[in-house]
């Protein structure tokens, strides 16, 4: 929240001063358009609206659409993909007989879980809906070269933010990578349509820009933080600390427990070696929780998990490197590093010449300890 609110404040204060100039011309991102009017010369085949208004890209995205259509929106399902499909479900409204939002991966991703059950997003699985019975298809924040089912589905129009592949014959492309968000591009549809988002749609697509920005942390555009303002004041906000808060298994409380049984302190660091965990990820949730803690340097989690030990490594990222430390350690023995203040290493447990004794929080201790100051 405090975040949200700090970034906000910060962007109004580059909104203010750059309101007029923006207004004045109501399209931005052209540099997409002119590159594929670049690619285009070279016969790559790739239609893009060049230099058009938000109101103009608007009228030729819904120009693709009749009456009767059935259309299917196709996405690799993340936080931006789910916004942007439940925006154009909003943007067909009336327009055509009925919107089917479908993904071929499976989410898998709690936080995203959380979004969907929350905002009742209707989705379907692409291997169980019939392609071909829809007359229209539409893929978002996403290109048909990132996926081979992709591939093989002949789309009528494509809104997206990643770097531009260009080889497809399709009569809508709006692809704009300088975006930070796809979910940016849909709200200037959104607005360019005059529909102002319902609570749901505004909480999707907030939440989506800060996914995809990490709070704007990542690059992004000016665009995104006029989209991000301009639903500051419409999403739900508690819902989406909620999303980003949503990260562990009831099933999984339990590791905890036994993470603070083993864990032992020693000059500002913290080790604990789980045992055997159902996922590596609880190694992750258990290190990010301990470093929580005051004048802890440095936490090493450890577990294993299908005959490798995984170890987790956080520290603050300065003077020091996780990403470093994780390598002395374990980069003879098995896979390891990372960024600064976040590392990790996976291990072969016959690698690391246990013979008939376990694996321990001292063993991890000593292994570390070795290559510590
Ligand atoms: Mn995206």
């Amino acid at each position: 929240m405090e975040q949200t609110t700090c970034s906000a404040i910060a962007l109004e204060f580059a909104i203010l001063n750059l309101k007029n100039k923006i207004e004045g011309e109501s399209s931005i991102g052209y540099s997409t358009a002119e590159l594929c009017m670049a690619r285009k010369k070279q016969n790559h085949g790739c239609h893009v609206a060049a230099r058009t208004s938000a109101k103009e890209r608007l009228e030729r995205f819904w120009a693709v659409f009749e009456k009767e259509d059935e259309v299917l929106i196709c996405i690799n399902a993340d936080p931006d993909a789910l916004a942007c499909s439940m925006a154009i479900k909003r943007l067909l409204r009336y327009r055509v007989k009925s919107v089917t939002i479908a993904h071929p991966n499976e989410i898998r991703r709690l936080n995203n879980v959380a979004m969907v059950d929350r905002l009742k997003i209707p989705l379907e699985r692409l291997g169980s809906v019939k392609v071909s019975e829809f007359s229209k298809k539409v893929l978002v924040d996403s290109q048909p070269k990132h996926l081979p089912v992709f591939e093989r589905i002949a789309f009528d129009a494509i809104i997206d933010h990643h770097p531009l592949k260009c080889g497809y014959e399709v009569p809508f492309v709006d692809i704009r990578p300088q975006y930070g968000a796809c979910s940016t591009m849909l709200v200037e549809y959104l607005r360019a349509a005059n529909m102002k988002p319902s609570a749901a749609l505004a909480t999707a697509l907030f939440y989506a820009i800060k996914v995809d920005t990490q709070d704007f942390s990542k690059h992004s555009v000016l665009a995104d933080g006029i989209s991000f303002r301009y639903l500051f004041n419409v999403a739900n906000r508690n819902l989406v600390k909620k999303f980003e808060l949503t990260d562990l298994r009831r099933s999984e409380l339990k590791y905890f427990n036994v993470a603070l049984n083993k864990l032992r302190y020693s000059k500002g660091r913290y080790y604990s070696h789980l045992g055997s965990v159902r996922s590596p990820d609880i190694l992750v949730n258990i290190a990010d929780f301990l470093n929580h803690v005051d004048k802890i340097d440095w936490v090493l989690v450890s577990g294993t998990h299908k005959g490798k030990l995984v170890v987790i490594f956080r520290c603050d990222g300065y003077r020091k490197s996780a990403g470093k430390l994780a390598e002395r350690i374990f980069g003879a023995v098995g896979s390891a590093g990372g960024h600064k203040e976040a590392a990790r290493a996976e291990v072969p447990l016959e690698n690391l010449e246990l013979g008939d004794k376990e694996f321990t929080t001292l063993a991890l201790k000593r292994l570390a300890t070795r290559h510590m100051k």
